[in-house]
């Protein structure tokens, strides 16, 4: 273990739903609780552009058009998280994809259920390695973030 070693970072985003149901705190306050640092923060109005983008690996499957429309309809938070293996430990924090299944004691696990919708509706996003935490922390915060551990 090299304790100079750089911290990783991860893209996380918390979805519209979350940010309709005001659930942006708790949320915050599990990834704080954890121990990770915010480096960055923006709450913003997402457009298609950038969804289309951040989403590319899901272009063509048949939820594609309605997450990107789930991801239209209100204001997101885009974070920056840093910590070693954040990761890998944001996405256990967030549990499995299916909110219905995901473990009790997760943010989607506790918070989150299904809701009948095409999309999945599961409150967070994490990148899921590091090609696509730098790769999305590239299109949320372009030229916003210092190059570090990029
Ligand atoms: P994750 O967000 O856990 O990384 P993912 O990248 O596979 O999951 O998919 C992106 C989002 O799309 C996911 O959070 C919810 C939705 N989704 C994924 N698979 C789905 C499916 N089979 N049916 C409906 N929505 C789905
Ligand atoms: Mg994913």
């Amino acid at each position: 273990m090299n304790p100079t070693a750089t911290p990783e970072r991860t893209l996380v985003l918390v979805k519209p739903d979350g940010v309709r149901r005001g659930l942006i705190g708790e949320i915050i306050s599990r990834i704080e609780s954890k121990g990770y640092s915010i480096v960055a923060l923006r709450l913003m109005q997402a457009d298609r552009a950038i969804l289309e983008k951040h989403y590319a690996e899901h272009a063509g499957k048949s939820f594609f058009e309605p997450l990107i429309e789930f991801m239209l309809s209100g204001p997101i938070v885009a974070l920056v998280v840093e910590g070693n293996r954040v990761i890998e430990g944001f996405r256990s924090l967030a549990g499995a994809t299916d909110p219905t299944v995901a473990a009790a004691g997760t943010i989607r696990g506790n918070l989150a259920r299904d809701q009948g919708t095409q999309v999945v509706q599961n409150l967070v996003h994490g990148s899921d390695s590091p090609d696509s935490a730098k790769r999305e922390i590239d299109i949320f915060f372009a030229g916003v973030l210092i190059e570090r551990n990029k």
